[in-house]
């Protein structure tokens, strides 16, 4: 199987305000858990973060885990992160290709049909569309759109499509039968009382889907 679609299959992106758990612990348990890939995103990031984004980045590479970063495609570059994930206000995808290189991941969101129009995802190897549940950790996020909204938009996907937004690993598998090629998430793991407990039950669910995937 591609590397990549392996790779989006559980989906970590660390949460800078997480009440117990700092991003670092996080991603381990994440990690530990089966998380397959891990997005650093901080949105109130500076060079004082640095030293943590590095931490996280050596852990990564330490157990094979591909990181990429939110927004900051500078960022990205400086900490030879894997890829980068960018939103609609963003900087371009067609810019982060071409400062990272053609092996990079880079990654779009894009939350609904007129956005998906409106995008190009010809530099992206893959989007994440949300919320597909209710989150309360993007506080502009856009309105739910369910699992019908999210498989419609998937038909239409040039790219394989991540699902964000209130994913847990109780949803998680039908997020997969709607045709999600990986599930991508937050609170479920970084705001847990026992962060590596979901996260296996997240990383159970996803490698039992792929495995079933794989037999059929
Ligand atoms: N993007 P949780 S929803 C970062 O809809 C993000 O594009 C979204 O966090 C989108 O797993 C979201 O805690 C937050 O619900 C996901």
């Amino acid at each position: 199987m591609n590397p990549l679609i392996e790779a989006l299959r559980f989906y970590f992106i660390t949460d800078d305000n997480a009440p117990e758990w700092g991003p670092l612990d996080q991603v381990r348990s994440a990690i530990e858990g089966g998380a397959t890939l891990i997005q650093y995103r901080n949105k109130s990031y500076d060079d004082s973060f640095l030293g943590e984004v590095i931490q996280i980045r050596d852990f990564c590479r330490q157990k094979g885990v591909g990181l990429v970063i939110n927004d900051h495609i500078d960022l990205a570059v400086q900490v030879e992160a894997d890829g980068v994930h960018l939103g609609q206000s963003d900087a371009s995808p067609a810019l982060a290709r071409q400062q990272l290189g053609p092996a990079a991941i880079v990654g779009t969101s894009v939350s609904d049909l007129g956005e998906l129009a409106a995008t190009d995802l010809a530099p992206c190897d893959y989007m994440g569309t949300g919320p597909v549940f209710a989150t309360g950790t993007k506080t502009d996020a856009k309105a739910v759109k369910g699992l019908t909204g999210f498989q419609e938009i998937v038909k239409k996907a040039p790219v394989p499509v991540v699902a964000i937004g209130g994913i847990t690993a109780e949803n998680a598998r039908a997020c997969f039968e709607h045709g999600a090629a990986g599930v991508a998430v937050i609170s479920y793991i970084s705001r847990a009382k026992n962060p590596l407990e979901n996260a296996r039950k997240l990383g159970d669910v996803c490698r039992d889907w792929f495995r079933s995937k794989s037999r059929s």
